[in-house]
Parts: structure tokens; sequence; C-alpha cells
């Protein structure tokens, strides 16, 4: 009988789990769909019940080892856990050695224990199958109270238990830290592993995701869990709940006074457009060439104000923040991409120009108008970043790393500015049908779905817009497997694809 949990165990493995509470064997079944280490049913806190923790096993045990967290420390609740097919037990609050050796009599069969033979599953053959059982059965004790660490030790030493497996949360109620851990808390843990090694034994502990459960590897951790079905579905679905919900406040856009920075080309004068449309009595239309915004201005004389601008330019932005001293909403679109990569060319040139104008440029707008916003009641500031803001396209790899400076910039903004009433959006379209994405081959939206969807999100007061299918997929591959997408993307790379 074999159990790949105890050979990674004993290999000096960390055993990677997926901890199920809901009691649905389709969720753990999706949970486990590539394998896994391990699937850990929680029969102390969880939903499952005897039928569905049968039905689940059976359905995920050729791809993951099953492990039950028993409801309690009985001797009938461990014979119960283990009938079911399961290949080891972590068993909650264990706080002495008595305790433990008794956990070890209930899970083991004579003459090691006194574990009852039946079941289903462990009666399958049971002449070949119970005498090589005890050896292939797990046995964890949870240390997760005071008195359990400090018997931690004694613990560890008793013949057939594997591991002791932390429970962070009680011990944090135990120790008194409740609702944060800190540092008795943690030397608490480190004491818990500390015993588990100087009796030969493994330590593991709960973690809330597969970056914790690195970490604490790293430190010698040998079980932690990357998964945790309820947390899947509650976290996820009330984020996203919060993110579609509008938020309450002042109209952004009814007799607004705008300036938009960027209005040569692209973006810039579909925005202009749509803030008319949208009820703005006044734009200032910025531009580096004022040449080039002559017709937009003359698409509304009395309304359109050009404003020669370039945001590198001190002089012209002081100059701008001086005569447009009546604006209540930034939209701050100039921007600059060199569409090259950070390494396959000569020098850093276009990525400090990308900096210069993207980050700086947009800091320095920022700058220049928040004491003009906050003198006229708050108002807004729209940063045109883009879904690069978020991953990098290593064919443009210094404009993205432009746009994530302007991101985090967009985030600290928003902070800084809330109580003075600003309210801050970030635009995050994917790529858009301008000049700028000229080479580029992937399906673009146009310039004009950019404007109207930041009408829209003045509107519901959104903290980020994402326009466009593409930008919206990628939001959501970003959610759900930011490594996926970062390879997918690096693909593109003309290298990359050889
Ligand atoms: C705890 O942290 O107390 C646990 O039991 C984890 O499930
Ligand atoms: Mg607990």
């Amino acid at each position: 009988m074999k159990n790949p949990v105890l050979d990674k165990l004993r290999a000096g493995g960390c055993v990677g789990a997926m901890w199920t509470t809901l009691g649905a064997p389709v969720v753990a079944e999706l949970m486990v769909e590539e394998g896994a280490d391990a699937i850990v049913f929680d029969m102390q806190h969880g939903l499952w019940t005897i039928p569905t923790l049968q039905a689940a096993i059976g359905v995920v045990r050729e791809k993951a080892v099953p492990l039950i967290r028993t409801q309690d420390d009985s001797y009938f609740a461990i014979g119960a856990a283990l009938d079911s097919g399961a290949l080891g037990i972590i068993v909650p609050v264990v706080a002495t050695a008595e305790q433990a050796a008794r956990i070890v009599q209930a899970a083991k069969y004579p003459p090691i224990g006194k574990r009852s033979s039946g079941g289903i599953r462990s009666v399958i053959d049971a002449k070949a199958v119970v005498p090589k059982t005890n050896n292939a059965i797990f046995v964890a004790a949870m240390i997760e109270t005071e008195l359990g660490v400090a018997n931690a030790a004694a613990i560890a030493a008793v013949p057939g238990i594997d591991m002791l497996f932390i429970g962070p949360f009680d011990l944090s109620l135990s120790l008194g830290t409740f609702p944060d851990f800190g540092p008795k808390h943690e030397a608490a843990m480190q004491m818990v592993k500390a015993a588990a090694h100087k009796a030969g034994k493994s330590c593991g502990l709960f973690t809330i995701g597969e970056t914790m459960a690195a970490d604490r590897r790293r430190q010698g951790f040998q079980m932690a869990v990357l998964a945790y079905d309820q947390d899947l579905i509650q976290t996820a679905s009330k984020a996203r709940l919060r993110r579609f919900a509008d938020q309450p406040g002042k109209d952004l856009l009814t007799g607004a006074v705008a300036l938009v920075t960027g209005c040569n080309r692209g973006i810039g004068p579909e925005t202009v457009r749509a803030l008319l449309k949208a009820g703005a009595k006044k734009i200032y239309v910025g531009a580096r060439k004022l040449n080039g915004i002559k017709a937009l201005v003359a698409q509304a004389p009395d309304k359109l104000v050009p404003v020669e601008l370039d945001v590198t330019k001190p002089d012209q932005v002081a100059a701008a923040a001086k005569l447009a001293k009546d604006v209540t909403l930034l939209v701050n679109n100039g921007g600059v991409n060199f569409n090259t990569p950070l390494f396959a060319i000569e020098s850093s040139d276009n990525a400090r120009r990308e900096m210069e104008v993207n980050y700086f440029g947009t800091l320095a707008m920022c700058r220049a108008f928040q004491p003009v916003l906050k003198a006229n009641g708050g108002g807004a500031i729209v940063n045109m970043l883009s879904i690069l803001s978020l991953v990098n396209l290593p064919l443009m790899g210094s404009l993205c790393a432009s746009k994530a400076a302007l991101w985090s910039l967009t985030q600290a903004l928003r902070a800084e500015l809330k109580a003075q009433g600003t309210h801050v959006m970030g635009v995050l379209p994917g790529a858009v049908d301008t000049d700028m994405t000229a080479g580029v081959n992937v399906p673009k939206v146009q310039p004009g779905v950019i404007a109207d969807a930041i009408v829209q999100g003045l509107k519901s007061r959104a903290d980020e817009i994402y326009p466009g299918d593409m930008a919206a997929g990628v939001a959501f591959g970003l959610g759900v497997d930011p490594k996926a997408v970062e390879r997918e993307f690096a693909n593109y790379l003309p290298a990359a694809r050889v």
C-alpha cells in the first residue's frame, strides 16, 4: 500500500494540500483536476457528511492523496475517517502526549493500535491490505493551543505521530493575539517546528495560499495549504460585487470644466467630443502642436480652448495650471510609446523618454492641478493607463514599465487626494486603434469606445475601467492566473516564438 504523502515527507519534501470544507464532491473534484499532493476534507469545521465524503474520496483518490481533518480525537471519529478511504488524518486540538498516543492507537490496527477493521474501502481485499495499512497511514496532531505548544516536544516524540500540524487561527485565539498573529505567535509556531524536527518528525501548518505556502516551505515546513474552497468562492465573489458596484458621489460631468492632454491624435480628441456630449461646459484641449487641433477646436469654438502643452515642459505645465484655474476634471491622456523592447535595442533612451512623458509628465500635471481641483470642490483625475500597467508585453517592455509606474502613481494619488474629495480613475484599455499601435497585429478597439467608457466610468465613479474585451479578458486572467498571462505575453516576442 502506497502513500505518496509519506513518501514525500520522508524524502524531505513539502506537501502542497487543497483544503475543502464546503462538502461538495464536485468542488473537490475540480480542485484536484490536474492532480495535487493531497486534499484535506475538513470534518471538524466543514460541511462534509459521511455520504458526501465517501463520494468525494471515490472521485479524487486517483488524483490526490485524501486526508481528513477529523471531527475530533475520538476512537470512532478516527476509525470512520480512515474507513472512508483516507490515507491519513489530521486530528484537531491535540494538547498532550497521552492524547497523541490515543490518536495513534485509534489510527493503527493491532498489534500497534486498536483500530477496528470494517468499512467499505478499507476491507476491499482485507487480507492483503490490512497488514500493510499501518505503515501507510499518515497521522498528524494539530497544535493550536498554548498547552499544545508547551507539550509539542512530548507530542512529537509519540511513536506513530508523523507530523505536528499547526492551526494558526486557533493558536492566535489561545495565545490572545487574535485577530492578529504577531511575534509571540510566530515564535510559538517556530518552537513547534523545532520540537517536531528534534523528534525526527515533520511540521506543517495551515496557510492562506501558494505564496505563503512557498515561503513556509523555504523555512522547512513540510505541509501547507495552497487553496481553500470556501475562500476561493467567497473572497472572489465579494471582490467582484464590490468592483462592479457604483460609488455614490457628486456628478463629475454636468457643467464640468475639463483639461485633456494629448489631443493631437488618438484617444484625446474622442474624449473631448465625448465629454462635451456628456455635459462638460468647457474643455481645455492640450496638445504639443496647436496646428494639429485646429479642426477639433473649430467643432465647438465657444467651449474648446486650445492649450499648448508638452507635459515634460515645467513652464508649459505651470502656465496651463495658471490659465485653467476653473478645471474640475483633469484627463491625463498624453503619452508616448516607442513600441520597443527593453534589451534588444542599443540604448535606454526610449525607456527614459517613456518614463519622462508617461510617468513624470502625468505626475507633474497632477501636482500642478491638485490645488486647482481642491479649490473647485474636488473634481476628478483620469489617468490613461493600459492593461499593460498590470503585465509586461516584452515587445514594448519599456512602455509597460512606465505604465506600471503610472498605475502605482494612480493608487497613491487616489489615497492622497481622497481628503480633498478628488475622484481618481484609471483607464486600462487593451490595444486601441491609434498611431501608437500601427505595427501591432492584434484586435483593437476604436478610440471612441475608450472615450465612451471614460464617460460611463465617471458616471459610476469607478476606480478603474477596462474597456474592450481584450482588456477585460486580460484583467480576468490576471485575477486568476497571472503567471499564465505573463507567459502568453512573452510569446509575442519574435525571439520567444522560435
Ligand atoms: C486553525 O488555524 O485553527 C485551523 O484549524 C486551520 O484550519
Ligand atoms: Mg483550528
